[in-house]
């Protein structure tokens, strides 16, 4: 088990009230912020089970979306590197979580040109795999390179569909080298020499699972992928998203997995 499944620790902020403006491409509806905070409380429970040491950061109110904490930071082992959000509303979050990233790393680093968000990164024990899009752009990918190539990555440039929010919300890494993907993600040719298990027709949200451990953590409601799961020998453990489904979040975007330095 690699470094990019293998995981010590995780940060999570609990959602805001203010949840109800956050970000979505479509309209069904506000989350409620209650049932948000019963779900937030099962995913944190969850990752425990899984073996992290979570840090629960207090909600932000001044900032909506701030429950995503995976859009702030990409943690590696060497260290964390802060992200510059493509979203105007979401840009005050990274200070946010500087202080917490400086309690668990030595080595904190920060993109200054462009934009990228957390949620278009997916990292492998062989590569780390960057997805522009509507949030991230050529120059934050770049200076993402620039910043992890004396940690020894490379970082492949790739194109996310247009009309899918972040790179992850369409995959997730199962295995060192085994990716949950959609169909219209992999038909893109992005995933050549991974093993590639497609989500089911009709049950692409379910795609952005993460593997904690030995668990893979998968959103309630999607049973033909989860069997798919289950059938290739995976642990998973179901938690509920629809709160967090009704702005576009899923089971990586409300964590930061990592091993901390310090
Ligand atoms: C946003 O649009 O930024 C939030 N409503 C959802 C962020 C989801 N994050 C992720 O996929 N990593």
């Amino acid at each position: 088990m690699s470094f990019a499944i293998r995981f010590s620790n995780a940060i999570t902020r609990k959602p805001a009230q203010s949840i109800v403006d956050g970000l979505r491409a479509a309209d069904t509806g506000n989350p409620d912020a209650e049932v948000f905070q019963e779900h937030h409380r099962a995913y944190v429970e969850a990752l425990r089970q899984a073996g992290a040491e979570v840090m629960v950061l207090e909600a932000l109110e001044a900032f909506p979306d701030s429950v995503f904490v995976e859009d702030t930071a990409l943690c590696l082992k060497e260290g964390a590197i802060v992200m510059r959000p493509g979203a105007s509303t979401r840009r005050g979050e990274t200070a946010a979580m500087r202080p917490a990233l400086e309690s668990l790393f030595e080595d904190v680093r920060e993109i200054t040109e462009g934009f990228i968000e957390g949620g278009d990164i997916l990292v492998t024990p062989k590569e780390i795999l960057v997805g522009k899009s509507a949030r991230t752009d050529a120059d934050g990918i770049a200076s993402l390179r620039a910043l992890v190539a004396d940690w020894g990555y490379q970082v492949r440039e790739l194109e996310t569909p247009p009309e899918v929010l972040h790179f992850k919300t369409d995959c997730g890494l199962l295995d060192d080298n085994v990716i949950l993907s959609t169909e219209r993600l992999a038909a893109t040719g992005c995933f050549e020499g991974y093993e590639v298990i497609l989500t089911a027709s009709g049950e692409e949200a379910s795609a952005n699972a993460v593997r904690f451990n030995d668990v893979v953590l998968f959103p309630e409601g999607f049973p033909k992928t989860h069997a798919r799961l289950i059938e290739r020998g995976f642990t998973v453990v179901e938690l509920p998203n629809s709160e967090a489904a009704k702005v576009d979040g899923g089971m990586s975007c409300l964590s930061l997995r990592l091993t901390p330095t310090v």
